[in-house]
């Protein structure tokens, strides 16, 4: 907005010109502020799933695993939705299961996030972590460690599926292909099953 001169004006537009004068010291930035909220949610509005057959109902597919993990005949447990969910470990001897999926981030992600339904059964007692399960991103190329998403043992057991949602930095992660891999472990006795399905790895852009 430009002022008028003020010398050309009378009195009484003087005082108009005042008053207005005091809101607009402070609508500009109050505006301003909207404005930029208003853009950085239009931004980050649209949100992509990066994972194919994410709920394994379309079998072994899309996912690597080094045995017959997804599983739709209801062994062990039901999935938690559909027929088919990812079943690691749960032999009670000494073994280590493997499930994951290559993704890559676009260069415009805004936001990322991982979520998974987890179920945890074990034979094991006592309050120590024999058998475990991890959850971790690592670089495609090189197959070093990106981060560790989330840690489950026999302590984890539980009767239920129970979402695991994590915020991942996603500067570190803008354009780069990863796998996103569930690993498993088991001690030499005692069997720990660990049930895995509607698996998410979201970007919002
Ligand atoms: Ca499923
Ligand atoms: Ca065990």
């Amino acid at each position: 907005m430009k002022l008028p001169v003020l010398s050309s004006l009378p009195l009484f537009a003087l005082v108009v010109l005042s008053a207005c004068g005091g809101g607009l010291e402070q609508d500009p930035s109050v505006v301003g502020e909207e404005i930029a909220q208003t853009e950085q949610e239009v931004g980050c509005a649209a949100t992509v799933q990066l994972l194919s057959n994410p709920g394994f109902e379309s079998g072994a597919v899309s996912w690597y695993q080094n045995a017959a993990i997804i599983d739709g005949s209801g062994a062990g447990s039901l999935a938690r939705t559909g027929s088919w969910k990812a079943f690691i470990q749960g032999y009670g001897t000494s073994r280590n299961d493997q499930l994951g999926q290559v993704v890559t981030v676009p260069s415009n992600a805004c936001t990322l996030v991982f979520r998974a339904w987890v179920k945890v059964t074990t034979t094991e007692t006592g309050g120590f972590p024999f058998d475990s399960m991890t959850v971790r991103t690592l670089d495609n190329a090189t197959s070093s460690i990106i981060e560790t998403l989330a840690t489950y043992t026999n302590l984890s057991v539980g009767t239920g599926y129970v979402l695991t949602s994590v915020s991942l930095p996603v500067a570190t992660y803008r354009g780069r292909t990863i796998r996103l891999q569930f690993d498993g472990s088991e001690d030499i006795s005692n069997a720990t099953s660990f049930f895995v399905d509607d698996v998410r790895l979201t970007y919002t852009w």
